[in-house]
């Protein structure tokens, strides 16, 4: 299993209190994350809990506000989360330097595309005591690695951190999505099993439907096969623009392995998340007869039956 997440870091007003990302390959430098410094309405608190909870006069007088901008910003998807959901679930959970009693905290979270654009998540509820969230996203963001938050801890100011999402996620599969009798593992010539999802174009759900016998509704597209395989183009989602297309093939094709450099700048090896982004991209791919299959970033290679996705 990958490591759920990586790169981490704090921006702070001190420059020197900066932490350096891991990569910086594809991420903005500091000064751009102050271009996110928060305004009144962008620290929202969820309604169930109060903007700030102070026990007492005398504790709040009593805690010297703490310097937060050492900590760092983790969050990763849940497992089993569902193709065709209308929100996608995320935890997310800041860890100071040192241990902090915590009185108060404001926060707001938000993802970056790869134009620095920010879309706002929803807080759906958080554990003051452990400095932990629990977020909700719309499919549309689901791609976007950056989440950003401006977090103030015990009246401390407000401090922005950035988090890179490097996590895999347990999809439940949802069967219209599949060609019909499919997933089904079937052993290769060499005893291989199939571990990776590939998306076939409307000749090939019409050639499985009269080798196999079996039909697939409107929507079913996915097979699982054989990760070797090298005549497999890949699937692309704009994270980037609105000015290119949504969807992509890749120019170039390989083993499903090789997905981390297969799309083009600016696009992310993904998946259709919904019903209407399965429909997108079976009219992209039915419109280029010559396109044979395509790779798309589901996997069921750690553990048999359980399919991945990653982000
Ligand atoms: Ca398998
Ligand atoms: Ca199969
Ligand atoms: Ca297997």
């Amino acid at each position: 299993m990958l490591p759920l997440v990586v790169a981490l870091w704090a921006c702070n007003a001190n420059p020197a209190l900066d932490r350096a990302p891991d990569s910086t390959e594809g991420q903005p430098p500091p000064a751009e994350i102050r271009d996110f410094a928060p305004t009144a309405d962008s620290i929202a608190t969820p309604a169930e809990t109060p903007a700030t909870i102070t026990e007492s006069e005398e504790d709040a007088v009593a805690l010297e506000p703490i310097a937060i901008g050492g900590a760092f910003l983790a969050c990763r998807y849940p497992d089993n989360q569902k193709q065709g959901e209308a929100a996608y679930r995320m935890d997310c959970t800041l860890t100071p330097e040192e241990p902090i009693t915590v009185t108060s905290v404001s926060a707001s979270f938000r993802k970056i595309d790869g134009q620095g654009q920010s879309y706002n998540l929803t807080v759906t509820s958080q554990n003051m005591a452990e400095l932990s969230w629990v977020l909700s996203e719309t499919p549309d963001t689901l791609f976007y690695r950056i989440v950003e938050a401006t977090i103030s801890v015990n009246g401390s100011a407000p401090t922005v951190f950035r988090a890179e999402l490097n996590s895999t996620m347990t999809m439940q599969r949802v069967a219209t999505y599949w060609l019909g009798g499919e997933p089904n593992n079937e052993l290769g010539p060499n005893g291989e099993d199939e571990d990776c999802a590939e998306y076939e174009n409307l000749a090939g759900k019409n050639n499985h439907a009269s080798v196999t016998g079996l039909s697939s509704g409107p929507l079913g597209r996915f097979n699982d096969t054989i990760c070797t395989l090298t005549d497999r183009n890949f699937l692309c989602k704009n994270i980037t623009d609105r000015v290119r297309p949504k969807w992509a093939v890749s120019a170039g094709q390989g083993p499903f392995s090789a997905n981390v450099n297969a799309c083009p700048q600016g696009y992310r090896f993904a998946l259709p998340m919904s019903e209407a982004e399965m429909m997108e991209v079976n009219t992209l791919i039915d419109q280029r007869p010559g396109l044979l299959k395509m790779w798309v970033p589901l996997s069921d290679a750690v553990k048999e039956g359980d399919f991945r996705i990653s982000f």
